[in-house]
């Protein structure tokens, strides 16, 4: 039951936190089709499209769907040029027969109508993502394009600038696992990350992508080495370090089912860093790694972004209804002093309806255990004692229970006080502790340090 109990609250978690990775992530937006935002201005547009690719393929051809990010349309109509009147591309798959790949079209209104005016083919499966975005500033977009093959993760990327009356594919060598927009160097435009995962080839790495100054290709402007365990992204979220600095926490998946994130983000000399990741030596683990796949968020709502690392609870006396409460603590990166402070320590509740916030003077030295015969959870004092070469701990005195009832059992004659009703149940607690004890909590202290995860 325990188990399945907190696997519960172990989705309801991730639930809740991809909610707000969704929010504050530039990356993972979803189904936000541009081409919906910006429908073609008539039907007679796209006819007109339509018939242009119909001339240029010269034979029977299917149209293909961009897989993920913004664009998912098999036929993007946009000014890239900025001049007033719409360009359109388009993915094919000529039924050829033989393994052509992808044509890419550039369609462009001329004086007789629409035309094709370049075809670039790509020997690739499947068309990742279309980046739509203006890297050099000049006023006309680029076009970023990642293709896929079916047997490999890594996908390549293609660019592409379109000045009337042609377009022109940049000289561009980089792949990715995770092409992501984001302004990580604060400068109110937009910026191209590429993340890699490792492979075969190449090393987990993120990239920085701008352009080159004639304007002919994309190159990698800053790298920084990334873990080489992580198998997958759990979510990538930008947002902010701390005040003046925003990068993205890059949550994932590692060999060993952990979840750990990295934090990248741009130094004062325009150099990316990776500092929860070290290719120093074994020993530097990343302080991160955790086995719940809990992801960074910003737990607080105060802005800033916070990433749970376990901190583990300890108790010499669990009889045989009893087990550890998990905590975390949710903290900030310190890039001045490279550590990880603490903004927020919480309790989960081992049937993953709420969370309790440890308050400032429990610090360091309590300890919180579950018993499932009573569903309720004991905050208990934790006694160190410390001898010449060591430190042993051993449970104290209990300073407060909070136990859910079900609604129909509750009453105020049992000597508990309500915190919440939620869901058929009654959270309350008893304290144990007299005004005068160095653990004393208010009754307002409980109520705001309780926090039922369904309102999250
Ligand atoms: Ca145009
Ligand atoms: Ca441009
Ligand atoms: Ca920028
Ligand atoms: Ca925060």
């Amino acid at each position: 039951m325990l188990a399945k109990s907190k696997f519960d609250h172990f989705l309801k978690i991730i639930c809740v936190v991809v909610v707000c990775a969704v929010l504050c992530s530039c990356s993972m937006t979803g189904f936000n089709s541009t081409d919906i935002m910006r429908p073609p201005k008539s039907t007679g547009e796209r006819a007109e499209i339509e018939s242009a690719i119909e001339t240029a393929v010269n034979g029977d051809y299917t149209l293909k769907y961009p897989q993920s990010g913004d664009y998912r349309s098999s036929v993007i109509i946009f000014d890239l040029d900025n001049d007033s009147d719409n360009e359109a591309i388009a993915f094919v798959s000529k039924d050829t027969g033989d393994a052509a790949g992808i044509s890419l079209l550039f369609i462009n209104k001329t004086e007789s109508g629409y035309k094709c005016i370049n075809e670039f083919t790509v020997a690739a499966a499947e068309v990742d993502k279309v980046t739509i975005i203006d890297m050099d500033n000049d006023g006309t977009k680029e076009l970023l394009i990642g293709w896929s093959v079916y047997s490999s993760q890594i996908k390549t990327l293609t660019a592409y600038s379109y000045n009337s009356p042609a377009a022109a594919q940049l000289i561009c060598e980089e792949t990715y696992s995770e092409l992501i927009i984001a302004d990580i160097d604060s400068d109110s435009e937009d910026d191209v990350l590429l993340l890699s995962l490792a492979s075969a080839e190449k090393p987990a790495s993120a990239k920085l992508i701008k352009m080159s100054e004639s304007s002919t290709a994309l190159y990698s402007a800053t790298t920084a080495a990334m873990n080489a365990d992580a198998i997958k992204y759990s979510a990538l979220s930008f947002g902010k370090i701390n005040d003046n600095v925003s990068g993205y926490f890059i949550d994932a998946i590692t060999v060993d089912s952990n979840t750990q994130t990295q934090v990248i983000y741009l130094d004062e000399s325009g150099a990316l860093q990776n500092p929860l990741f070290s290719t120093d030596s074994e020993s530097a683990a990343n302080p991160t790694s955790r086995s719940a796949p809990i992801l960074s968020s910003d737990i607080d709502n105060d802005g800033i972004m916070e990433i749970p690392i376990p901190n583990r609870l300890h108790s010499n006396s669990l009889s045989e209804n009893e087990a550890l409460c998990d905590m975390y603590d949710w903290c900030n990166y310190n890039i001045y002093s490279n550590s990880l402070d603490t903004a927020m320590s919480a309790v989960y509740d081992p049937n993953g309806k709420f969370y309790f916030k440890a308050p400032e003077n429990w610090k360091d030295m309590f300890t919180a255990v579950y018993d499932s015969s009573k569903n309720s959870i004991q905050f208990k004092k934790l006694v160190k004692e410390l001898s010449s070469d060591s430190v042993t701990t051993s449970d104290g005195d209990i300073i407060l229970e909070i136990k859910a009832f079900k609604e129909d059992e509750f009453s105020s004659d049992l000597g508990y006080t309500q915190i919440k009703r939620s869901s058929g149940s009654v959270y309350a607690y008893k304290i144990y502790t007299s005004d005068f004890d160095e653990f004393y909590i208010s009754q307002k202290n409980i109520t705001d340090s309780f926090i039922l995860l369904d309102n999250l």
